[in-house]
């Protein structure tokens, strides 16, 4: 494959590398500490080509709907304001990036960071066409970013080597990235990216 060329028109979009998905956070996703560095790289290289830096975080209010206290699936994670719903403290997010709250609403779930959030009206004023996907988790809030920036008519390419997944039950990352090849999306590593 030709090799990627990064311009102004492009956004990183880092999604919810917040201390609650780390190893020993609320909800942990295995490993998402060890993408830290590469998406450090990420950063740098669209910095240097003038690209839009986005970083969405979870914000839930204390008695979000997805939470186990309200009969949701996870235990309560990335609450407003708390140090658990602070980004990873090693992560090198320019002065410049734009951050994107989502799942605010106490009472509709959202994975996805386009879904109640003005993101594609930020990208659409820059002239952005194209999305690159990185972050956790894998299978629930990268594939949802992902496949709404291919409804809202991006292109989309998911950074395979900047993503990690919660792989319960077995299989499901991999589920995950069927559906994403199969919706249009693009997988790429930093060996694609110049
Ligand atoms: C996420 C589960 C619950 C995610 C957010 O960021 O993928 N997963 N809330
Ligand atoms: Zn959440």
């Amino acid at each position: 494959m030709a090799r990627i060329r990064i311009t102004r028109f492009d956004a990183l979009i880092i999604v919810d590398m917040q201390r609650d998905f780390m190893p020993g956070g609320a909800l942990p996703v295995p490993e998402a500490d060890t993408i830290v560095p590469i998406i450090n790289r990420y950063i740098q290289i669209f910095e240097n080509r003038g690209a839009t830096v986005v970083a969405t975080r979870d914000w839930h209010p204390v008695n979000h709907i997805s939470f186990t206290t309200r009969g949701g699936p996870w235990p309560p994670h990335c609450i407003q304001g708390t140090s658990g719903a602070e980004f990873h403290p090693d992560l090198a997010l320019p002065e410049s990036t734009v951050i994107v709250s989502k799942a605010t609403d106490p009472d509709k779930e959202a994975y996805s960071g386009f879904d109640g959030t003005n993101l594609n009206n930020i990208l659409r004023e820059r002239g952005v066409n194209r999305i690159f996907v990185c972050g956790v988790a894998t299978n629930y809030c990268v594939k949802a970013t992902a496949i709404d920036g291919i409804k809202l008519g991006y292109t989309v390419i998911v950074l395979l080597d900047a993503v990690k997944g919660i792989d319960i039950p077995p299989g499901s990352v991999d589920m995950a990235l069927n559906e994403m090849l199969d919706a249009g999306i693009i997988l790429a590593t930093q060996h694609d990216i110049e």
